[in-house]
């Protein structure tokens, strides 16, 4: 820890949240979060995506021809289900979800650390059918008297430099323009908001009343293991979050199947309209949604994809798919690397977030997909990541 935070210092970087997105190809929205250090003097440059560029219209072409600079999309072939039925009784809400083999990883163009495609097996688990909601997590703040990270003052001694006044509890919100802007500055449309934490989720104003059932959020890494851990549970994997998202079907694009609105009906909450400015909520919400507003998929998962983006355990190499591919052999039950790098944020130590967001704009969107991969600094919370957790078999 202490070299993660030197490694923070001489970066010198004060980062405010990053979304990370490829106008070029249009087809990928991502955030990838870092918690604004208070002082921020310098910041990391994105970009973002217009996901109404017209390229971003032809998935196909990412299939066929979505491979150059001899990246390999690796081994894709149908998953093996396990048929050993579940242990008895099922813990309270959750599912389980029976293990097998799959091909790991997405064959989007501009996802280059979700390839090559790998086999993995996995071990059957149980998994939180939803997100940890809000008035789970006030439960397990009430019995443990649990502060967030967002609650605490930013420590002094951690960001040398920093103005006093600059160093304010808060978190990261997605607060939308009310004009078209550029798609280049995330600043633009993520802030840091002094008093923003799980209680209130848009800034000091705002509160959980009606949001009971909403995922909990402003969590960092170190929240939701803490409720985990009190849960008597943990948080999954990469690998499990992404063979649980893909709810037993062969190789689809989504968690329930490869229409993205089968029959006209939203199957996930996400953003539609003109992003960031104009959010249509034509699936019925602006910001989170209800656990389980929309269907579940094959294994009995709610918001799989969409909501909230949710904490794995593992940390992030964009280099991992490639290692394990290199082996040549199933990997079972990968835990994720040993440590942590980003080659566009060296030095900050993240982990993976699966699963998009209601800011994921539309269905051309990979990080939603099953495969797509998210990434964060374990400190940072957003007002769109949660999580949930899993429970070994034994
Ligand atoms: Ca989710």
């Amino acid at each position: 820890m202490k070299t993660k935070r030197k490694q923070n210092r001489l970066n010198g970087k004060l980062l405010v949240a990053a979304a990370l997105c490829l106008a070029a190809v249009g087809s990928l929205y991502a955030i990838s979060t870092s918690r604004p250090k208070a002082a921020a003097n310098t910041v990391e440059a994105s970009t973002a995506c217009d996901t109404k560029n017209p390229s971003a219209h032809n998935h196909a072409a990412h299939i066929s021809n979505p491979i150059s600079e001899g990246d390999s999309l690796g081994v894709i072939e149908a998953p093996v289900i396990d048929t050993v039925s579940a242990p008895v009784p099922a813990p309270e809400g959750m599912v389980w979800i029976p293990g097998g083999e799959f091909s790991m990883g997405s064959e989007a163009s501009e996802m280059r650390d979700a390839r090559p495609f790998h086999r993995v097996r996995i071990d059957g688990f149980w998994m939180d059918q939803t997100e940890v909601t809000n008035e789970e997590f006030a439960r397990f703040v009430k019995a443990t008297g649990y502060v967030t990270v967002a609650e605490r003052t930013p420590n002094a001694r951690d960001l040398p430099g920093a103005p006093p006044e600059n160093l304010v509890a808060g978190s990261v919100v997605f607060t939308p323009p009310n004009k078209k802007v550029p798609l280049d500055n995330h600043f633009a449309w993520w802030g840091y908001v002094p008093g923003a934490n799980w209680r209130h989720p848009n800034g000091p104003q705002s509160n959980l009343e009606g949001k009971e059932k909403h995922p909990v959020v402003h969590i960092a890494f170190e929240d939701a293991a803490a409720y985990a851990q009190w849960a008597g549970k943990r948080l999954p994997t990469e690998a499990e979050f992404e063979f649980a998202a893909r709810g037993a079907l062969d190789r689809k694009r989504f968690p329930w199947g490869d229409e993205f609105k089968p029959g006209g009906k939203f199957q996930a909450n996400s953003f539609q309209g003109h992003f960031p400015d104009t959010n249509t909520g034509d699936d019925g919400f602006l910001g989170s949604a209800p656990v389980g507003s929309f269907a579940a998929n094959g294994f009995g998962l709610f918001d799989m994809a969409g909501n909230v983006w949710e904490w794995t355990a593992d940390w992030y190499r964009a280099d991992y798919y490639k290692t394990l591919a290199a082996t040549d052999q199933v990997a079972r039950n990968p835990q994720g690397p040993a440590d942590s790098f980003d080659p566009s944020e060296p030095g900050v130590a993240k982990r993976v977030h699966k699963g998009g967001s209601f800011l994921c704009t539309d269905e051309y969107c990979a990080r939603y997909m099953p495969g797509g991969r998210g990434k964060g600094e374990a400190n940072t919370g957003t007002n769109h990541l949660g999580f949930r957790c899993v429970r070994s078999a034994k």
